[in-house]
């Protein structure tokens, strides 16, 4: 089915919900047939950038490299999800500008420090809590909170299935989709 191509760029805490919601709005996509592709840590991080660590280069290396990846995927036609924490404004710009400007819409995924502490999946805020792991972003090292996305998902107010919901509602509204 025909669509425009474009990347959603979700950003957000470790634990706010990016990876679930961006896997939940690929599967609504493509109920739809529409081509997407998702891009996050363990299809990049564990290949084309495991030479990378947390140190704020090495995030904006992450970050620049999935744009360029991105921007490949969406000259190839396809609507592309990125789920990564990208807590730089100013490495998250970079992409907006390697792009058109139609074809970056960013979704801060939006829940708070305390409340991606409490869901804490995978125990690394704990870790980060007890020095195990450094520079954690939340814990000692920063989030920069997108100033204009396109959207904002408040995840502390909505369910999986009420995100997916508004960002369909923007692709369709927008004529994306
Ligand atoms: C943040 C870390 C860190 C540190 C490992 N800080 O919840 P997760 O586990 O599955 O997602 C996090 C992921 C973040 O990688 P990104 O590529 O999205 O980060 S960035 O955009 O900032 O480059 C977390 C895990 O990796 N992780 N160490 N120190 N998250």
């Amino acid at each position: 089915k025909h669509h425009k191509s474009a990347i959603i760029w979700f950003t957000g805490l470790s634990g706010a919900g990016k990876s679930t919601i961006s896997s939940a709005l690929e599967k609504e996509l493509f109920k739809k047939s529409i081509h997407t592709y998702r891009l996050d840590g363990d299809n990049i991080r564990h290949g084309l950038n495991k030479d990378l660590g947390f140190k704020q280069e090495d995030r904006k290396e992450n970050i620049r490299r999935i744009g360029e990846v991105s921007k490949l995927l969406v000259d190839a036609g396809l609507l592309t999800l990125t789920a990564f924490i990208s807590p730089y404004r100013a490495d998250r710009d970079q992409v907006r500008e390697m792009v058109e400007a139609d074809e970056m819409i960013e979704v801060y995924v939006k829940a708070t420090l305390e409340t991606c502490e409490a869901r804490d999946p995978k125990g690394l805020y704990q870790k980060a809590r007890n020095g195990e792991i450094k520079d954690f972003t939340g814990i000692d090292a920063p989030y920069e909170e997108p100033i204009n996305p396109e959207i904002i998902l408040d995840t502390n107010q909505l369910d999986i299935t009420e995100s997916v919901t508004l960002i369909m509602e923007y692709l369709e509204n927008k004529g994306y989709i």
